[in-house]
């Protein structure tokens, strides 16, 4: 009888100490990219909140527990990221940051809803993740809308051309900026070829051709960094010469590194302003380099977005989902990025889109509206 109470106490004892150790961190969800052909902007991404978290656990945490991460792969595939997101809300995250790609960040945003748990994506620009309705889902990034006009303005009044060349790589982002680019410029300036890429691909000498054909001033292209980079190349190798533009999914050293010095040399793309010239980012950016190298294009904005949401959670004094969300809508938070305002979709209420260019191997801030 006593052997059999003391092994009751022992499994009582074992029982409450792992629901105590369950309830000493707050679990944060962190979805991209990781492995693949984008797991640069993971890496990224992971930088950032590593820096952060590294930053609140030194000070105890939040709420008095320590913040454990999540890093969630997707693979830049939706069916993956909506694998990924039920995972985490089954794991028990108390919110997500992410996805990368809007493809992935839009079905994904649908599980985090039923669950009610917030989403601040650092990167997803596509206008329709916000136009869902959904209270709990944020953006730290501008918008496809905001970013294709910046680029049809750059086109429009500033190289004043007549006829550019549109391409995409079928996906929500890519597709969707090309979309939006084009429907600004109107009939300003005459569209002499629209079609779409497949994402993988690596041959796009065919349909270059066919563009060259047209004899476009410009070639347009709404995607991401692997396939511009081999684009830009292909382009210039078939004697394409002309002017090569592409949106915030292209800033990175390795289109650069794919296109190659020379081919690249004089491209535009739009981003947000250079944060180097931010003085509340410094610190942020010093730490980033020495510990990790070059600063990434969303890293800051992957450390700006975990230390809003933890910030919420803090001033919240609660993980509750809705709580929080409410708070994430009613603050003003001070970040590296400078202040941060959500507006009632749960975009930014400021999102500047300048445009920069490629000279010497380097990205450089060149237009802006
Ligand atoms: N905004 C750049 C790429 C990420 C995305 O929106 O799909």
């Amino acid at each position: 009888m006593k052997k059999v109470l003391l092994i009751l106490i022992a499994s009582i004892f074992i029982i409450l100490s792992g629901c105590q150790k369950k309830a000493d961190v707050i679990k944060i969800g962190i979805a991209g990219p990781m492995t693949g052909d984008q797991a640069k902007m993971g890496t990224d991404f992971k930088n950032g909140i590593s820096l952060a978290v590294e930053e609140w656990n030194v000070k105890d945490g939040v709420l008095g527990k320590k913040i454990k991460v999540i890093v969630s792969d997707d693979q830049h595939d939706p069916k993956q990221a909506v694998s990924v997101a039920n995972k985490m809300v089954n794991d028990g995250v108390v919110g997500v940051i992410g996805h990368f790609n809007s493809s992935c960040s839009i079905p994904a945003s649908d599980v985090y809803n039923r669950a009610e748990i917030p989403m601040i994506t650092p990167a997803s620009t596509n206008p329709q993740l916000t136009e869902k309705g959904y209270k709990g889902v944020f953006r730290v990034c501008g918008r496809d809308d905001q970013q294709g006009k910046v680029a049809s303005d750059f086109i429009i009044n500033y190289l004043k051309l007549k006829g550019v060349a549109i391409l995409h790589d079928k996906t929500t982002y890519g597709q969707g900026l090309a979309d939006e680019f084009k429907k600004f410029l109107g009939d300003k300036v005459k569209v002499v070829y629209y079609g779409g890429i497949v994402q993988g691909d690596k041959d796009f000498k065919m349909v270059l051709t066919a563009i060259k054909d047209k004899k476009p001033e410009l070639i347009f292209f709404g995607g991401i960094y692997p396939e511009a980079g081999l684009l830009v190349r292909q382009a210039r190798e078939l004697g394409l010469t002309a002017k090569f533009m592409s949106g915030d999914g292209t800033i990175d050293p390795k289109f650069i590194e794919i296109a190659g010095a020379n081919a690249v040399e004089g491209t535009y793309l739009t981003f947000s302003p250079d944060a180097k010239n931010i003085p509340s980012a410094k610190g942020f950016i010093d730490k980033y380099q020495s510990r990790y190298g070059e600063l990434g294009p969303y890293s800051i904005y992957t450390y700006d977005a975990i230390n809003i949401l933890l910030t919420a959670i803090k001033e919240a004094s609660t993980t509750d989902g809705k709580t929080v969300i409410n708070k994430l809508h009613s603050m003003e938070f001070s970040g590296a990025l400078g202040k941060i305002r959500f507006d009632e979709k749960g975009d930014v209420t400021v999102a500047p889109y300048v445009v920069w260019i490629t000279r010497a191997g380097k990205f450089e801030e060149y237009w802006k509206p």
